[in-house]
C-alpha cells in the first residue's frame, strides 16, 4: 500500500478541496505514531469524516461490469475494499484476468487486489456470453494492459498464497465490522451471485457486518437470455435464491430499470471529448477523436457493447450499461426509486426457470425482515438517467487525471 502522503501528493488536486483541507488539518493534528504505516487515503477520508460508504464488487468483466468497476473506483463517495470474480460473462480465467486490467487501467489504488472465486455455478452447468462480450469477455477493447503485464499479476498475487474470493470477502468484512464497532460493507454483484452465496452460507456470523446487498439481476416480467430470465439469474438461479433468503438487506436493480441507461451517441462524443458541445454532437455523423487514451479505451469498450446489442438484442439507440448502476446506486441513492417486495427465483419451470418472480401484488404473507419469510427486497422501479451519466463523466474525468498507465498502446 502507498502511504497516505504520496496518495495525497497523487491525488490530492482533484478531490474535493472543501473535504480535502479540513481532513489534511485534522491528519496534522494526529500524532504520526498514532497512524497505521499502510493508512491509505480512502481509508483515512472514511475514519476522519465517515462519509465514506465502504464497498465490495463482485463481478465478471465483461463491458458493462467494467463500468462498475470504473464507478467503484472514482465515485467520490465510495471506498472500494477489494475486487472478486465469478464465472458469467466469460471464462473464469479470462474474468479474473480482465478484473485486474480494468482496476489497473482506471488507475485503483495498488492495494485493491482480485480474488478468485466460483468457476462455476452450485448446480448447473456453466455458460458464458461470447455473443454480448466476445470470447474473451471484454471483445473488441483496444488500450487495457497486457494480461501478463507484472503490474497485473500483482493484483492477483496474494501473499502467503491464493485467496479464494469468500475468504477475502470474509476478511473484509470483518476488518471493517469489528464486531460491531465499525463500519458495516455494502457488498456488490454485477455477475452470477455463486460467490456470495457460498459467502452467505459459510459465514452467516458475518452477514451482520454486511450493510445490504445490491445487485445487478433479474427483472419484473422480461427477460435477456430468456423469455422471462435475465443473465446473471439464469446462470445461477438457485444462489441467487440463497441470497434472497439471507437475512440481509437487499437492492435488485432489474433489466426494467437498466434498459433505461442508455449509452447514446449523444454520451459517447461526451466521453471522447469533454469539451465538446452537445448539439453539435449531434449534429455529426462521425465520432470525434478521443481526447485521451483512457477515453478511447473507454470508447473502443462501450462501441463494442453496442454493436453486440444492436445485433443481438436490436439496441439502436446504445447499449444499456446495467452494471454500473449497482454502484451509482451506493454511491447516489436519490437517483433510484425502489419499493419493497417479495422476490423469488423460479428455480423449476419448464419455459421460466431464472425468472424473478417480483410479488408487486403481495400475495405472498411477508414479516418485516429481510429474510425467507420477509419482503426481502427493495426493487429498483426508476432511475434518473441525466443524473445517472452526470456521474458517470464526473468518474470519467476523474480518470483521466489519475496517471494512465506507462505502457498504453497508441491509439
Ligand atoms: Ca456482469
Amino acid at each position: 500500500m502507498r502511504p497516505i502522503s504520496s496518495l495525497l501528493a497523487t491525488h490530492g488536486d482533484f478531490w474535493d478541496p472543501a473535504q480535502v483541507i479540513p481532513i489534511l488539518t485534522l491528519i496534522e493534528t494526529i500524532k504520526p505514531s498514532t497512524l497505521p504505516a499502510d493508512l491509505t487515503y480512502h481509508t483515512a477520508i472514511r475514519q476522519l469524516t465517515n462519509t465514506m460508504k465502504a464497498i465490495w464488487l463482485d463481478c465478471d468483466p465483461g463491458h458493462d461490469d467494467a463500468t462498475a468497476i470504473m464507478l467503484a473506483v472514482h465515485c467520490s463517495n465510495v471506498s472500494l475494499l477489494g475486487v472478486s470474480t465469478v464465472h458469467g460473462n466469460a471464462s473464469h480465467y479470462n474474468i479474473q484476468l480482465n478484473a485486474a486490467r480494468c482496476l489497473e487501467a482506471f488507475g485503483a489504488d495498488p492495494s485493491i487486489k482480485v480474488y478468485p472465486g466460483a468457476v462455476k455455478p452450485l448446480i448447473r452447468p456453466v455458460r458464458y456470453d461470447s455473443e454480448i462480450h466476445g470470447g474473451d469477455g471484454l471483445g473488441g477493447v483496444e488500450g487495457l494492459p497486457s494480461p501478463d503485464d507484472p503490474r497485473i499479476c500483482e493484483r492477483l498475487n496474494h501473499p502467503g498464497g491464493p485467496v479464494r474470493a469468500i475468504e477475502a470477502i470474509a476478511k473484509a468484512i470483518k476488518e471493517s465490522w469489528k464486531d460491531g464497532s465499525g463500519e458495516r460493507v455494502v457488498v456488490i454483484s454485477s455477475g452470477p451471485m455463486t460467490n456470495i452465496a457460498l459467502f452467505v452460507s459459510v459465514y452467516p456470523e458475518l452477514l451482520g457486518g454486511v450493510e445490504e446487498f445490491v445487485f445487478m439481476g433479474g427483472a419484473v416480467g422480461l427477460g435477456n437470455r430468456s423469455a422471462v430470465a435475465e443473465f446473471n439469474i439464469l446462470c445461477d438461479p438457485e444462489a441467487a435464491q440463497i441470497v434472497l433468503d439471507a437475512p440481509v438487506k437487499k437492492i435488485m436493480i432489474p433489466l426494467n430499470v437498466t434498459h433505461t441507461a442508455i449509452f447514446t451517441k449523444a454520451h459517447h462524443s461526451s466521453l471522447l471529448n469533454s469539451e465538446i458541445i452537445q448539439d453539435i454532437a449531434e449534429s455529426t455523423s462521425e465520432l470525434l477523436k478521443a481526447s485521451s487514451p483512457l477515453r478511447h479505451m473507454l470508447s473502443t469498450l462501450l462501441g463494442f457493447f453496442a454493436s453486440t446489442y444492436k445485433s443481438t438484442f436490436g439496441f439502436h439507440l446504445g447499449p444499456p450499461i446495467h452494471d454500473a448502476l449497482t454502484v451509482a446506486y451506493v454511491s447516489q441513492p436519490e437517483l433510484f426509486r425502489c419499493t419493497r417486495y417479495r422476490v423469488d427465483v423460479e428455480l423449476n419451470g419448464t419455459h421460466t426457470s431464472g425468472e424473478t418472480v417480483v410479488d408487486i401484488w403481495n400475495y405472498r404473507e411477508t414479516d418485516d425482515t429481510w429474510g425467507n419469510t420477509g419482503k426481502n427486497t427493495l426493487v429498483a422501479e426508476t432511475l434518473d438517467v441525466d443524473g445517472f451519466f452526470k456521474l458517470f463523466m464526473e468518474c470519467v474525468t476523474r480518470d483521466i487525471i489519475v496517471d494512465a498507465p506507462p505502457n498504453y498502446k497508441d491509439y
